[in-house]
């Protein structure tokens, strides 16, 4: 069913297919051996984030069901549990922060992007994990102080409850604390600016950067 193992070109259509197909006896391996192959980590993801795109017209068009959603999630499931060691290897302590999606919402994929992308940059990264109150993330922030406060949510429905998470910590007087960034597919970079955050609308990848900034920002206005 998959083209030959050992090719590089391959290795990122077999990883494709199968989370498109559902494949979650297969994704594990069809994952490791594109590591294997030494093709980038970050070709790897933006190949599971397309393929959740694919699923995603396939769920529009009538094709695919919730169930199939699931089983989608399971596999990129899998693929992080390959990918995310790697992304831990070579990392320094620079930050910390606090990661969670919303109330409502029970969409990680994308934060677990933003997540593995923070950790390789060297974050320290408490995972809230989904459907999180605005509560537990002003408990969160009391606990253990973190630099940034992440939230992801993807339904249009549960975006506005990022709203309540900083009007939570603006109560508390923890609002200044710390850099607040919001994003998922429903997150513009308007939408962002308007219920106060400091960044968001943005991917993964850049989100974590500007985090990464920030940090340096700080440091360097702190003399170190
Ligand atoms: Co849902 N779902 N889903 N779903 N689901 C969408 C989002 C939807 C667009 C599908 C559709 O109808 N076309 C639609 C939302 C419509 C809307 O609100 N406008 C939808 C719906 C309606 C629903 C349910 C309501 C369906 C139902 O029950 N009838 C239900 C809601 C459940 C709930 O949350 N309460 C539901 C459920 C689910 C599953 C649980 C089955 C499953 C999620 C599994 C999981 O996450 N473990 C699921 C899935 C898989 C999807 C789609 C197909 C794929 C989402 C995904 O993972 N994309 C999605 C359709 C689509 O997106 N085409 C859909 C890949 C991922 C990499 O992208 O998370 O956007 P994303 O992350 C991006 C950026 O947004 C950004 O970085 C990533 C790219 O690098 N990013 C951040 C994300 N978070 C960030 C945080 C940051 C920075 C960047 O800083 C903090």
């Amino acid at each position: 069913m998959y083209m030959d193992l050992g090719s590089k070109i391959n290795a990122l259509d077999n990883v494709l297919n199968a989370i498109v197909n559902l494949d979650l006896d297969s994704i594990s391996i069809l994952c490791r051996n594109a590591v294997e192959l030494d093709i980038g980590i970050q070709d790897i993801v933006n190949t599971v984030a397309r393929a959740m795109e694919v699923v995603g017209r396939k769920y529009e068009e009538g094709e695919y069901f919730l169930s199939e959603l699931i089983v989608a999630g399971e596999c990129v499931k899998e693929c992080f549990k390959v990918l995310d060691p790697l992304f831990r290897e070579s990392s320094v302590f620079i930050g910390r922060a606090v990661v969670g999606t919303v109330e409502g919402d029970l969409h990680d994929i994308g934060k677990n992007l933003f997540i593995m992308f923070l950790r390789s940059m060297g974050f320290d990264v408490i995972d809230l994990g989904v459907d999180v109150p605005p509560q537990k993330f002003v408990e969160a922030v009391k606990r253990y102080s973190p630099d940034i406060v992440g939230m992801s949510a993807l339904l249009t429905t549960t975006i506005v409850n990022m709203k309540e998470v900083i009007k939570a910590l603006e109560e508390v007087g923890l609002r200044d604390r710390v850099k607040i960034i919001v994003g998922g597919a429903a997150v513009t970079k308007e939408f962002a600016k308007e219920i106060g955050a400091d960044a968001g609308g943005v991917d993964a990848y850049e989100g974590a950067l500007i985090c990464k900034k920030w940090i340096e920002e700080r440091k360097l206005l702190e003399g170190f």
